[in-house]
């Protein structure tokens, strides 16, 4: 598409239109390398306004829009499938002031999840999320896909740290809640609305971001037990005596194994089938007591920085080592507790044989990342019917992007996603963002 490339490049001057194949290709394919397609180009405005720009260009072209921040994400919604534009939000990403008042601080969508910690930390704040990707994943995306990682069994999802935001929608139009007010009850709140819409409702350009205190004294666990039951009750128990709870997570034995090898290193503490990781915080001294409390005595216990990350490195370096075996199949999955151990039983079985099958994820959300290697194509969807079967979500996380899309109103029902689809014509009646994303 040409035209279209030039009339970008009259909105964000030359050098932001990026066309040479090369220069595309790391917009192109997404982390997992089991998604994407080419672009025509990728286009990187540096405003609101430009943005607006770029948008309206798109529009009039007919060209599809793909919204994008640090492509860190896993289920193919942030790259092209074949065609269209790629949005790249990289450029704003310009991180304000702290107001030590509200506790707020405004984030372009470019800003990385690293950079916006660093400025809420160095107000003596806490941005409330962290997740490996920490030093790609940008607000935006985080936002858009309404992200969680390993604090969100005590602060919510990035959804609950959204004070309002700002937004182009496809007319090209800006919509602008950024005063952060937490009190505003005037009309529809539209913000909500673009939380977990994976750029198929608008482009989100900024966040009011909400921080909460700044917890630096902190204690880690890790604990082998005999099976998710067990993992299970530890939780209860940490939730009964250990209120500064911050992360519960898990990962297998088989997973342990993985990481091991892949980081050259040997196990901390005796094998067992399933692994416990648990995190509490506290403002002056790390509350080690609660955790003896819950009867974590017998754990590898660390409070001092090095020693929590080396235990942090077995639980978040899973994604790398099972990248460096192989393209995974990933399932961001939820299942209620009371079904998780029936969940993680049959995974194995249901993905068929010649399926090496690794799982683990956040504990005290029951948060289960599946990441399958070697497995057909069947094995996706026999996990997601599981999961159905248990009472879960076929996403919690990482969003349903083009991998999931086809499951949707099984998930949800035809109600439900009849009223996405009123919801989708109404913001974006050409199709303009994300086609193929969320709804198929
Ligand atoms: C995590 O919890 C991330 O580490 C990635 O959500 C999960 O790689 C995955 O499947
Ligand atoms: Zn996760």
């Amino acid at each position: 598409m040409p035209g279209v490339n030039e009339t970008l490049a009259a909105v964000v001057g030359d050098r932001h239109v990026l066309t040479d194949p090369d220069v595309r290709a790391g917009y192109e394919r997404d982390w997992t390398g089991r998604w994407g397609g080419q672009a025509f180009c990728v286009v990187r405005p540096g405003s609101v306004e430009e943005v607006g720009g770029v948008v309206r260009a798109c529009r009039e072209a007919g060209a599809a829009l793909v919204p994008q921040g640090g492509n860190s994400g896993l289920v193919g919604g942030g790259v092209p499938r074949g065609g269209g534009v790629v949005l790249s939000l990289a450029r704003l990403n310009a991180v304000g002031e702290v107001d030590r008042a509200t506790a707020q601080v405004t984030a372009g969508a470019g800003a990385t999840l690293a950079a916006l910690q660093a400025a809420a930390r160095e107000a003596g704040l806490d941005a409330g999320l962290d997740f490996a990707a920490r030093d790609s994943a940008t607000v935006g995306g985080i936002v858009a896909c309404d992200a969680g990682g390993a604090r969100a069994l005590r602060y919510g999802t990035a959804r609950a740290r959204v004070a309002g935001l700002e937004a182009v929608l496809a007319d090209g139009s800006v919509v602008s809640r950024l005063s952060g007010l937490t009190k505003d009850n005037a009309g529809y709140d539209l913000g909500a609305l673009l939380v977990g819409s994976e750029g198929t409702l608008g482009v989100i350009t900024a966040v009011r971001w909400r921080t909460v205190p700044r917890l630096d004294a902190r204690v880690t666990a890790l604990i082998g037990v005999d099976d998710i039951a067990a993992a299970a009750g530890l939780l209860a128990r940490l939730r009964a005596h250990a209120p500064s709870l911050e992360s519960c997570e898990f990962f297998l034995d088989e997973g342990l194994e993985l990481v091991l090898a892949h980081q050259h290193r040997s196990s901390p503490l005796p094998r067992a089938p399933v692994y416990v990781l648990a995190e509490c915080t506290a403002r002056d001294e790390p509350p080690v007591a609660e955790l003896a409390a819950a009867g974590l005595e017998d754990a590898v216990i660390a409070d001092d920085t090095a020693g929590r990350e080396a235990l942090w490195r077995l639980r978040e370096g899973h994604t790398e080592a099972i990248n460096a075996a192989g393209v995974p199949h990933k399932l961001d999955v939820g299942v209620p507790l009371a079904k998780l151990a029936r969940f993680v039983d049959e995974v194995p079985h249901v993905v068929g044989e010649g399926t090496r099958t690794i799982l683990f994820g956040h504990l005290g959300d029951g948060n289960v990342h599946v990441n399958l290697l070697g497995a057909g194509d069947r094995a996706d969807d026999a996990v997601l019917e599981l999961v159905l079967d248990c009472g879960g979500t076929i996403s919690a996380e990482h969003g349903i992007g083009v991998a999931k899309a086809a499951w949707l109103e099984r998930a949800r029902g035809r109600a439900e996603v009849e009223a996405m689809r009123a919801v989708k014509r109404a913001l974006d009646p050409q199709g303009l963002f994300n086609p193929g994303v969320v709804l198929p």
